[in-house]
């Protein structure tokens, strides 16, 4: 519960001191289902049966880092060329499920969340460890709504490192302590954390309790609470 006192500081608050980075993949669009269905049909080539539970640490996380942890997983060793190729492979299945893709795979209540951003003149970037995330929100129509785009082509460090949310900041030319990011993964919020921002997960509070705050989804967060996380 918020004081009184912060309250009416909150009051006080110019939304443009206010901006929302977001992850892609988990918070704006369901793309995990594909990326899990591309590395399962992958990992069956050397009779491994990826589960759902081990593609929880993948979210978030690089293509190449998800392959490492997959070969971990299975045990199983690629040759430097196999290991390329097998990433190749990969992203070409996952092409084929995003080039299916269109605005009814927008998560519930984003939409209406931008539109009430974009109201109150605040800033949005989005922040996606995806080297995909341009295609992807050109398929859902939402290419030309973010102020800023960082995706994985723009990084050297991926999440957990804070590299990318920091460059958003930068990009939006905003303050990191002013800065809200939204968050599916278990390493995105580690990444929303050390950059020094307040971070909203958006899952289940037994997966994502790193965060601040956990919701659902984009339904069950106003601009006032935007407002209450920074003052
Ligand atoms: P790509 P996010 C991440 O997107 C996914 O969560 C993760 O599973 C994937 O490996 C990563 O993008 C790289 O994606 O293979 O398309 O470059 O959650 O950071 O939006
Ligand atoms: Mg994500």
């Amino acid at each position: 519960m918020l004081s009184k006192n912060k309250i009416l500081l909150s009051k006080g608050i110019n939304t443009k001191m206010v901006a929302c980075l977001f992850d892609l993949d988990g918070v704006i669009v369901d793309t995990a289902k594909y990326h899990f269905l591309a590395w399962k049909r992958l990992a069956k080539e050397w009779n491994f049966e990826l589960t759902e539970e081990q593609n929880e640490h993948l979210k978030g996380v690089s293509r190449t880092e998800s392959l490492e942890i997959i070969l971990k997983l299975a045990n199983h060793h690629l040759s430097k060329e196999a290991f390329e190729k097998a990433l190749q492979d990969k992203n070409e299945c996952f092409l084929e499920f995003v080039n299916q893709m269109n605005e009814s795979e927008i998560l519930e209540g984003v939409a209406d969340f931008l539109q009430q951003l974009k109201q109150h003149h605040i800033t949005f970037s989005l922040a996606s460890s995806s080297k995909n995330a341009r295609n992807i929100l050109q398929k859902i129509g939402l290419l030309e709504k973010f102020d800023a785009i960082i995706d994985g082509n723009d990084i050297i460090n991926g999440k957990p490192h804070p590299e990318i949310f920091e460059k958003a900041a930068k990009t939006l030319n905003m303050n990191i302590k002013n800065c809200i990011v939204f968050e599916d993964a278990v390493a995105g919020i580690q990444a929303g954390k050390s950059a020094g921002m307040k971070v909203i997960g958006i899952g289940e509070k037994h997966i994502l309790h790193e965060a601040d705050i956990v919701i659902k989804n984009l339904t069950e967060i106003s601009i006032e609470d935007l407002k209450k996380m920074i003052a």
